[in-house]
């Protein structure tokens, strides 16, 4: 039933908070070492911060892990399931539902035995030879399997509404779901390969060493569209509930399933942009996956269009005129749209820095510098959480039943975020440019090169950001924590869903649709495309690879 269905999906948003909760709260330490300020020491003293942020490294392996990893996988783990079942009408298989989140949870806990035992130093991308304790690559391989059974429930609930409406239009928001859900199975490919055949083997003593090149290689293959699949979660808000919150409707249906549609096809064949710096791959290879990543930026600069044109439409049927104008009228006294267009804001600065990170050229100026830090806070650290955080001031209520506590405090909230993360990032683009490496304990004494830098500006910023994101961070929760122990009201009014209007196409056959939502509608083929094309452009970089496997012995952290 749909309340059963509500109560999986409150499930899998509170344990994403939680995991975001401690990891954002040692985010701000780390700020402050890029301010040239040492708080561990501090921190040791402790005795229960001296077990999980053991040292800088421990701190930061729990931080990326937590917010990237197991915040954004959680979240979209009961945004997605209930969205598209919700929208295709399905009855869901309930014990199924709950099965898939226990083991996702138990994933959690068995990756989090070692992670806080520092066992597990070994930072989010956990690139051998450093090598985990096996418990903790088997607690990932077992999230990331649970992940897949989502994909699996949605997936084919939506081949079970396909067969039983055989010429329909699947609704739109079904359709973005199924997409994300589609690519990221085949996302998933590298990392599955790169844990089971290569990592648990190895750190179980089974194998003697691990090839890193091929690790690498494989990692990327998830870890580039991995980013897509913390976006596009978001976009589904921006896209189908976004614009009714700002009192207006979806701009083009048809654009928006096109979006979705490239996003399924061009995700994937792109990871070696993190993989210039490596040495053993094709210039050739590189080369191609950069002018791929370039596409993959296309249905981005649709969304910034088609959203744009959808607020600017809100902002019109409220009185606001003139070419900037109208940006006044938007409705920002509701922190949920507020919260969602400031995270759009910060994602044209962060969209843009992405596009320097994919140019070739520029790449070995930013690569591996305080800059890349800087890029991902104002797009996975922004446009996707800070759009999470705006979604759970209604979604929570709508699964709960109960009241949004304060929006008064909601608001600010949301602004204090944006501001602190708007700083963080120019600190730290700058600091990045600078010269300045990012993963490093530079605030640890014997450090004396950065006190000669010209850099005491960024560092400041970065350091005053840590601190307003803190501010930011305590409000925030405090308004989702009350709302969660408060009673439940069930008032209509507090629990309702706020679905954009144009979202039932008005031509729900195939037959009647327009070109645009007829050509998209067939995902299994276009995932099939997208399985090719990423098999086209990795194979003949992976063949090599296997073909000179080099294995070299691990570095012990455990
Ligand atoms: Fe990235 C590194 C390239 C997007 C996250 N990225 C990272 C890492 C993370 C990350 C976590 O090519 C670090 C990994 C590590 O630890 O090593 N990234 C890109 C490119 C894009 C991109 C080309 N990244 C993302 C997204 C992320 C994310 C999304 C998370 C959610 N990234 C790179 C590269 C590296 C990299 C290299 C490796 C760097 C290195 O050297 O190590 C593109 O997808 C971006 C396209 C986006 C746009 C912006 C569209 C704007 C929109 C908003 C419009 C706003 C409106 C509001 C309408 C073109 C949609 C109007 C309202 C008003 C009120 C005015
Ligand atoms: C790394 C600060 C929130 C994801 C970092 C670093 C800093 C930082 C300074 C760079 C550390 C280094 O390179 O040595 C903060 C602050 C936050 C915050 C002050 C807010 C209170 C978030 C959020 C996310 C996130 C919300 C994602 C949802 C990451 C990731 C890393 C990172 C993935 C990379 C870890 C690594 O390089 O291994 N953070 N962060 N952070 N942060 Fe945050």
């Amino acid at each position: 039933s749909l309340s059963g269905l509500k109560r999986v999906a409150q499930y899998y948003v509170v344990t994403a908070f939680m995991a975001l909760l401690i990891g954002v709260l040692i985010g701000p330490l780390q700020a402050l070492n890029y301010a040239g300020i040492d708080a561990y020491p501090a921190v040791a003293r402790i005795p229960l911060l001296r077990t999980i942020i053991g040292s800088y490294y421990q701190g930061l392996t729990l931080h990326g892990v937590l917010n990237a990893l197991v915040f954004t996988q959680f979240f979209t783990s009961g945004w997605l399931l209930y969205l598209p079942l919700r929208a295709l009408d399905v009855r869901p298989n309930l014990t199924f539902a709950w099965v898939t989140y226990g083991l996702m949870l138990a994933g959690l806990l068995t990756a989090a035995v070692p992670l806080l035992g520092n066992n597990a130093t070994v930072l989010y991308t956990f690139y051998p030879p450093m090598e985990a304790s096996p418990v903790f690559y088997i607690g990932a391989a077992v999230m990331v399997a649970a992940s897949l059974l989502v994909a699996g429930q949605v997936i084919v609930a939506w081949i079970g509404w396909k067969r039983a409406h055989p010429g329909h239009v699947t609704p739109v928001v079904a359709y973005m779901s199924v997409a994300t859900w589609l690519m990221w199975v085949i996302a998933a490919l590298g990392l599955v390969a790169e844990v089971v055949f290569l990592l648990i083997p190895w750190s179980l003593g089974l194998t003697a060493g691990v090839d890193p090149l091929l690790a690498r290689t494989l990692f990327w293959w998830t870890g580039h569209p991995i980013v897509y699949f913390w976006l596009l979660p978001a976009y589904v808000s921006w896209y189908a509930f976004l614009p009714r919150q700002a009192g207006g409707r979806l701009a083009s249906e048809g654009l928006t399933r096109l979006a979705f549609a490239l996003f399924l096809v061009f995700s994937v064949p792109v990871g070696l942009h993190h993989q210039y710096a490596d040495p053993n791959i094709s210039t050739a290879w590189k080369t191609i996956h950069m002018f791929l990543t370039f596409l993959v930026a296309v249905p981005s600069l649709l969304t910034a269009f088609s959203v744009a044109a959808a607020l600017e439409d809100a902002a019109h049927a409220r009185g606001g005129r003139g070419v900037l104008g109208w940006i006044r009228f938007l409705n920002w006294r509701d922190a949920s749209m507020t919260g969602q267009v400031l995270a759009m804001v910060s994602f044209i600065f962060g969209g843009a820095g992405g596009i320097v990170n994919a140019s070739y050229a520029f790449a070995p100026i930013v690569h591996n510098t305080a800059w890349i830090p800087g890029h991902f806070h104002i797009t996975v650290g922004t446009a996707t959480t800070l759009s999470f955080m705006a979604i759970t001031f209604w979604l929570v209520p709508h699964l709960t039943g109960k009241r949004l506590h304060s929006p008064r405090l909601a608001l600010p909230s949301v602004w204090l975020w944006f501001t602190g993360m708007m700083l963080f990032a120019v600190g730290m683009h700058w600091q990045g440019l600078a010269a300045v490496p990012r993963r490093t304990h530079l605030s640890a004494g014997a450090q004396d090169i950065y006190d000669t830098m010209q850099i005491a500006v960024p560092r400041a910023l970065t350091g005053l950001s840590g601190v307003i994101l803190l501010i930011a961070a305590l409000l925030y929760f405090w308004v989702l924590l009350r709302t969660l122990v408060s009673p439940r009201v069930d008032d209509p009014e507090a629990t309702v869903i706020p679905i954009s209007d144009a979202i039932s196409p008005s031509r729900p056959t195939l037959a009647q649709a327009s070109p645009l939502v007829r050509r998209t509608e067939p995902l299994l083929a276009l995932a099939g495309a997208a399985l090719v094309l990423t098999l086209l452009v990795y194979l003949p970089v992976l063949g090599p690879m296997l073909a000179s496997y080099q294995a070299v012995p691990g570095q012990r952290l455990w």
